[in-house]
C-alpha cells in the first residue's frame, strides 16, 4: 500500500539523524560514549552506505503505532518479543553482556525498537572503523545481515527493546572472523568493503 510505503520510509531519507560517530581508541569502559575529541560524526549517508536503517518513532502515540505497524507490514516482520537488559532483569547478565559485545554477524537482520532506556550499537564501516550508534527510547534500528557489529549498555545499565524478526527467530551470533560465512559474503557483495 502506498501509504504504508511512505510511513515505513527510513529516516536517513527524511534527514533525521541518530547520534552516530566514529569511536575513539581508548580501552576505557565500553559503557562510556567513546567519542573522539573533537567529535567525528557519522553521516546518515555513511550509515546508509553500510545498509543500516533507522527510524525515530514516537512511542505511546497513535502516529508512532501506525508507523511501526507499517514498517512491520512493508518489511515482513511477523515475530516480536520484548527483551530487557539490566543487571537484575536478565538471567546470566554478565555473560550475556560479554557476548553482545563480541564482534559478530548474524544470518538475518538485527531489528530492535527501543521502548525504554538506552544503549550503543557499534557497526564496522567499509574501512573497518567502528561507528557507535547511540539509541534511546523511540529509536528503531535495522542492521543488515552479515554486518560486523556489537552491542553494549551505557552507564545507565538499562534497555528494554522490541526484537523483531521475519519468521522463526534465530539470534545466533557468529563471532569474527566469518569471511567464509554466506551472510558475510552476501554483505560484501551488497556493500563493497574496502580491501586491506
Ligand atoms: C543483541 O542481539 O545484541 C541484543 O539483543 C542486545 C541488544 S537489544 C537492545
Ligand atoms: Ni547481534
Amino acid at each position: 500500500m502506498a501509504e504504508d510505503q511512505a510511513l515505513a520510509q527510513p529516516d536517513e531519507l527524511r534527514e533525521v539523524r541518530l547520534d552516530a560517530y566514529y569511536m575513539d581508541d581508548s580501552e576505557e569502559d565500553q559503557r562510556l560514549p567513546h567519542k573522539k575529541s573533537p567529535n567525528e560524526a557519522a553521516s546518515p549517508e555513511a550509515l546508509r552506505a553500510l545498509g543500516v536503517l533507522s527510524w525515530r518513532i514516537d512511542p505511546d502515540t497513535p502516529e508512532g503505532e501506525a508507523r511501526l505497524a507499517a514498517i512491520k507490514r512493508v518489511r515482513g516482520y511477523n515475530y516480536e518479543d520484548l527483551v530487557t537488559i539490566s543487571p537484575t532483569a536478565l538471567p546470566g547478565y554478565e555473560q550475556k553482556i560479554r557476548t553482545f559485545y563480541e564482534e559478530h554477524i548474524h544470518s538475518d537482520e538485527e531489528i530492535r525498537y527501543v521502548v525504554e532506556g538506552s544503549g550503543y550499537f557499534d557497526v564496522r564501516d567499509l574501512e573497518d572503523r567502528w561507528i557507535r550508534i547511540a539509541v534511546a527510547k523511540g529509536d528503531m534500528l535495522v542492521l543488515p545481515e552479515g554486518i560486523y557489529h556489537r552491542f553494549t549498555l551505557d552507564t545507565e545499565n538499562y534497555i528494554k527493546a522490541l526484537r523483531l524478526f521475519i519468521g522463526e527467530p534465530v539470534w545466533t551470533p557468529f563471532n569474527r572472523p566469518q569471511e567464509d560465512h554466506p551472510s558475510r559474503a552476501k554483505y560484501i557483495q551488497s556493500f563493497p568493503v574496502a580491501a586491506h
